[in-house]
């Protein structure tokens, strides 16, 4: 693994660029194909797609009541408590971040403002199949969903080549309140989600993570109507670490990240010099015992460790990175957490892997990658929101604000708007004769 040693300023930036996948033009015209067939065609196409791209041939799109039931007969009871066991914690976390109240302002006397907070009313929820089956991504898209108090939330997540989904995604989804899951994948399920067919039910805001058919997919539809959580891409970890840390904990985080995929990437930033050159042997050592090896390696290939000369270049490289996990596994862990401007969500501390927070902690993981972390939020309750206005002015208000009203609409010259409230200026001075 690369040991890159005070790097000068000018080559920092360069080192915080993402190993994109990069997003070519024959996914792109794939997808766009995919997307204009199952708008004309709906169930017929996605039928067909999961054909071909899964092997299952479908009768029904939508899982049954029973398969949920049996889902949940067949999952273990110990996973069934540890899936309850986060989804509580999540749930405890997402409820204190609803809104409480309605804002209510009188800006000017007789001049009402209200701000209400009120959920999308549809949610549509994407859960990747691949190597895992994600059920705890869907505890973190259903759960806020549900609190944020969305009508209906709907699920899709490819099926396995016998048409069957994993019992434990079905658990999770009952287990999180979601309304109906959808056995299909891949763009076509952004596009079922986004326009509608005769089963699947058009979502107003699509959430979740996928590959890059499923990320240009979201992409497209967002340009045509349908709201997305946030552009994604491959998972990341930035580590923080110090001369205490356990470098067999920061090698574990690192190989966690690793396992994602292998365009993940997991960089170390320290000032101790020595800690920097023994975490690589640490790693190796651990991979040796690793199921998923191979692609782990091809992950750590672009991985790094950097060393950097004291706390404030390390907090300054961080929030310039801006990563989507920031472990800080260092003496003055607090501190320098207090320091983070940039990052999708931090774990403090030794104890504090993230592993944690991708299960049970509380915390969503669904995070802003390659760097969107410094302008966008991870899944929260405000990402099932919208935020409505409400003004009420009453003959008072008139007086108080239009005279302002008439002034600006006259210098932007539109006649029309001055005359609107002209009129009520008029009436409302008739009124007091
Ligand atoms: N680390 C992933 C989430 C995840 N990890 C799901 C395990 N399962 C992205 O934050
Ligand atoms: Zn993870």
């Amino acid at each position: 693994m690369q040991i890159i040693k005070y790097p000068a300023r000018a080559d920092w930036e360069p080192l915080t660029r993402r190993a994109l996948a990069e997003q070519s033009a024959t996914v792109a015209e794939a997808v766009s194909a995919i997307i204009n067939n199952v708008r004309s065609r709906g169930d017929r196409a996605l039928r067909e797609y999961e054909q071909k791209f899964t092997g299952a041939m479908l009768e029904s799109l939508l899982v049954t009541d029973e398969e949920i039931e049996k889902a949940e007969s067949t999952t273990a009871t110990g996973l069934k408590q540890a899936i309850d066991a986060a989804a509580a914690n999540i749930e405890l976390f997402h409820a204190a971040q609803k809104p409480r109240q309605e804002l209510v302002v009188e800006t000017a006397p007789g001049v009402i403002c209200r701000q209400k907070a009120v959920p999308v009313q549809r949610a549509g929820l994407y859960v990747p199949g691949g190597n895992s089956p994600l059920f705890s991504t869907v505890l973190m898209l259903a759960i806020p969903a549900r609190i944020a108090g969305c009508r209906h939330v709907e699920l899709c997540t490819p099926p396995a080549a016998d048409g069957s989904v994993h019992p434990a995604i079905l658990y999770a989804a009952k287990r999180a309140g979601v309304h109906a899951v959808y056995r299909t994948g891949g763009a076509q399920a952004i596009a079922a989600m986004a326009f509608g067919t005769e089963t699947v039910g058009r979502a107003d805001k699509i959430f979740g993570p996928g590959n890059r058919f499923v990320t240009e997919a979201k992409q497209q539809v967002s340009l045509l109507g349908t709201a997305i959580d946030m552009p994604a891409g491959p998972s990341e970890v930035m580590v923080i670490a110090d001369g205490t840390a356990n470098a067999q904990f920061v090698a574990a985080d690192f190989l966690s990240q690793a396992e994602h995929g292998p365009d993940s990437q997991s960089i170390l930033l320290t000032a101790d010099e020595g800690f920097a050159e023994s975490l690589p042997e640490v790693i190796s050592s651990l991979l040796a015992q690793m199921p998923r090896r191979e692609m782990m390696e091809k992950s750590l290939s672009h991985s790094r460790i950097i060393l950097l000369h004291n706390d404030n270049e390390i907090m300054e490289f961080s929030n310039l990175y801006a990563p989507e996990h920031l472990i800080i596994n260092h003496s003055r862990a607090a501190e320098l957490a207090a320091e983070v401007t940039n990052a999708g969500s931090v774990f403090i501390g030794p104890w504090s892997p993230e592993s944690a927070g991708d299960y049970a902690s509380g915390t969503n993981h669904t995070l802003p990658t390659s760097g969107h972390a410094r302008a966008y939020s991870g899944v929260n309750i405000d990402a099932f929101m919208k935020k409505i206005t409400f003004q009420q002015l009453s003959p008072l208000g008139i007086r108080s604000i239009g005279r302002t009203v008439e002034v600006m609409a006259e210098n932007e010259d539109l006649a029309a708007h001055k005359l609107a409230m002209t009129l009520r200026i008029e009436a409302v001075n008739n009124q007091t004769k």
